[in-house]
């Protein structure tokens, strides 16, 4: 029997969160409807869905495919347009949690204008996604240390929110040393990693069809299928920035135990996106649940008190 009671609360560069769980950007985060959904769910926050300056309805259909490994997706950005959403900040707000917006800007200078928005219109955080896998054209900004220096060094000079940076994977040790030198030269607040895996493809055998239809069938892989790197992603960032950014981890939290794997390997509070997609907003009544039993079973008082406390394995000799 666990002798203590957890919470499941945390904080995270001064905002307080009810609950560490909460959506990825991305995930039934769209409409205003589903935004309010999440409000009165137990997520700890609610994050609006990436944005960019206009509305987007996004790629064709089928763009979304789940499976018992995970998910695939090719949305392409659907999004009601900054204007909509920054509107809503006030009404989302009364639902009494954190509401942290997302942009991912198409044009030169839209992410600064969008972001300067959200901060007037209210917002606790901001996250910049460098990383979305689906604009046909538009490569992923995030494997461009460059080019992401710049832009977040733009961000920085019209936000004073805190600033998160949506990553994408990362494959290679050198790949993590140079954006974690742009994330703290660039003065970024907190990391949001892993977006989902750019060009993966899923094939229905019985069919010997592709399962989605844009982008040639190619789409970010979620779930499931990118827990280990997830977990590898968040661990590596939390090891080279010295655990002095505090990371959202997202990437196949769709239990209690992934959650806590999270926070083990560095993350101050983890995303849900085809876990929300596939079982809807009660998913949080769940999660946090399940959670808290972990946390308690482990003797950690708060997911902060289990945040990178990632033991080695004792290695023996040949
Ligand atoms: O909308 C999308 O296609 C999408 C985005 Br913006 C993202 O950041 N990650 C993803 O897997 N899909």
């Amino acid at each position: 029997m666990a002798d203590i009671e957890a919470s499941i609360a945390t904080e995270i560069c001064g905002v307080k969160f009810p609950s560490a769980v909460f959506n990825a950007a991305g995930a039934k985060d769209v409409s205003l409807e589903d935004l309010d959904a999440l409000g009165q769910s137990e997520a700890g926050a609610i994050v609006i869905k990436t944005a960019t300056k206009e509305f987007r309805a996004g790629n064709d259909l089928p763009r979304w495919h789940a499976d018992g490994s995970g998910s695939l997706n090719s949305m392409g950005l659907p999004n009601l347009g900054y204007e909509r959403y920054a509107a809503a900040v006030p009404r989302l707000k009364e639902h009494g949690k954190p509401v942290i917006a997302s942009v991912s800007g198409i044009g030169e200078g839209d992410n600064e204008l969008m972001l300067a928005a959200y901060d007037k219109a209210g917002v606790d955080m901001v996250e910049v996604n460098l990383s979305c896998p689906n604009i046909a054209g538009k490569g992923q900004l995030g494997y461009d240390y460059a080019a992401s220096r710049k832009m977040l060094e733009n961000c920085r000079r019209v936000t004073k929110l805190p600033m998160g940076v949506k990553l994408p994977p990362y494959f290679d040790r050198s790949q993590f040393e140079e954006m974690a030198a742009v994330l703290t030269e660039t003065g970024a607040d907190f990391v949001v990693t892993i977006n989902s895996i750019g060009n993966a493809l899923v094939i229905d055998p019985e069919t010997e069809e592709k399962v989605i239809a844009p982008n040639g069938g190619l789409g970010g892989l979620g779930g499931g299928y990118v827990k280990p790197t997830a977990l590898g992603n968040v661990h590596m960032f939390d090891q080279i920035l010295g655990g002095k950014l505090p990371i959202i981890g997202v990437g196949g939290v769709a239990a209690g135990t992934d959650a806590f794997e999270h926070l083990l390997a560095g993350a101050s509070a983890v995303g849900v996106g085809t876990a929300l997609v596939n079982e809807g907003p009660a998913v949080f009544m769940r999660l946090n649940a399940e959670l808290r039993t972990v946390l308690e079973e482990h003797g950690y008082a708060e997911p902060a008190a289990a945040r990178g406390k990632l033991k080695d394995k004792p290695g023996t000799s040949a």
